[in-house]
C-alpha cells in the first residue's frame, strides 16, 4: 500500500479554502481514493474544544504568545489523533489552514520571536509536513467582503475584525512562505472563478500524487 498524502490549504480569510477543499475531495472521491478531510484549529476533539477558546477571543488579552501555545497544543492533537493515523493508512488528507497560518497570523502579525515560533512548530507537528501547500492568494478586501457576506448577521470572529493593514501584511507573509518553500508551495489566484481556482489546485493534487505514487512504485521495486 502506498503512503497517503497530506495536502495544506492556507491563505486569508474568505479566500475560498472550505471551498475548494469540498472539490478536490469530491474529485478525489470520484476516482476511488480515501480523503480525509479537516481543519484547524481543531479537527480532533481536543482541538475543537481549544478551537472556541481561540475564534471567541478569549485568549487574545492574554497576548499572542498564549494564542500561538494554543495553537500549537491544538495542532499537536490533531496531527497525533487525525493527521498522521490518516496518512499512515493511505488516506489524501486535506486540512483547512495548518502550519502557515500560525507563522503567519502568531509569528508575522504578532510580533513573536522566530526561535520560539520554531521550536513550537517543530514540537506541534513532530515530522509531519504537508507534501503541497495551496496558497489561496486574494485582495483581502475582497475576501473580507466575501467573508462577511457569507456570515450574513452573524457576529464577525477575533480575526476578521483586525484592520485592514493587518490583513495585507498577512497576504504577503504567505506569499513570502511561498517564495522560500516552492517545492511544498503553490501559489493560486483566487479571484478566479471557483472552477478555474479548483482547476489549478487540481494540476497541482494530481502532479503531487503522482509523484508519491512514483516514490512508492521505486521503493516497492527496490
Ligand atoms: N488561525 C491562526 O491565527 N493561527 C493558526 O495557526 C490557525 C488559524 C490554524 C480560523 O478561522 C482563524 O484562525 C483564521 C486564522 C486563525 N482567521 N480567521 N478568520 P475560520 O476557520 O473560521 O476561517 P478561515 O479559515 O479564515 O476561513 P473562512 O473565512 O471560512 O474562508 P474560506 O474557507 O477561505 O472561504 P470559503 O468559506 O470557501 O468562501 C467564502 C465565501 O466566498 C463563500 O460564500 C463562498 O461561496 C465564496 N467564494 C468562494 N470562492 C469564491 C470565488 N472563487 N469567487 C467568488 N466567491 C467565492
Amino acid at each position: 500500500m502506498s503512503r497517503g498524502i497530506f495536502i495544506t490549504f492556507e491563505g486569508g480569510e474568505g479566500a475560498g479554502k472550505s471551498t475548494q477543499i469540498r472539490t478536490l475531495a469530491s474529485a478525489l472521491e470520484e476516482i476511488g481514493r480515501d480523503v480525509l478531510v479537516t481543519r484547524e484549529p481543531g479537527g480532533s476533539p481536543g482541538a475543537e474544544a481549544v478551537r472556541h477558546v481561540l475564534l471567541s477571543g478569549a485568549a487574545e488579552p492574554f497576548g499572542p504568545g498564549m494564542e500561538a501555545v494554543l495553537f500549537a497544543a491544538a495542532r499537536s492533537d490533531h496531527v497525533e489523533q487525525v493527521i498522521r493515523p490518516a496518512v499512515e493508512r493511505g488516506a489524501i488528507v486535506l486540512s483547512d489552514r495548518f502550519l502557515d497560518s500560525s507563522r503567519v497570523y502568531q509569528g508575522v502579525t504578532g510580533n513573536l520571536e522566530p526561535d520560539f515560533m520554531r521550536t513550537l512548530e517543530k514540537v506541534a507537528i513532530h515530522g509531519m509536513t504537508p507534501d503541497l501547500t495551496i496558497i489561496l492568494d486574494l485582495d483581502p478586501e475582497e475576501g473580507l467582503r466575501r467573508a462577511s457576506a457569507r456570515r450574513g448577521d452573524e457576529i464577525a470572529d477575533r480575526y476578521e475584525k483586525e484592520t485592514l493593514a493587518v490583513h495585507r501584511r498577512r497576504r504577503e507573509a504567505f506569499l513570502d512562505i511561498a517564495a522560500a518553500e516552492p517545492e511544498r508551495c503553490v501559489v493560486v489566484d483566487a479571484s478566479m472563478p471557483p472552477d478555474e481556482v479548483a482547476a489549478a489546485i487540481a494540476d497541482a493534487a494530481y502532479a503531487v500524487i503522482s509523484r508519491v505514487g512514483d516514490e512508492a512504485g521505486q521503493e516497492v521495486g527496490q
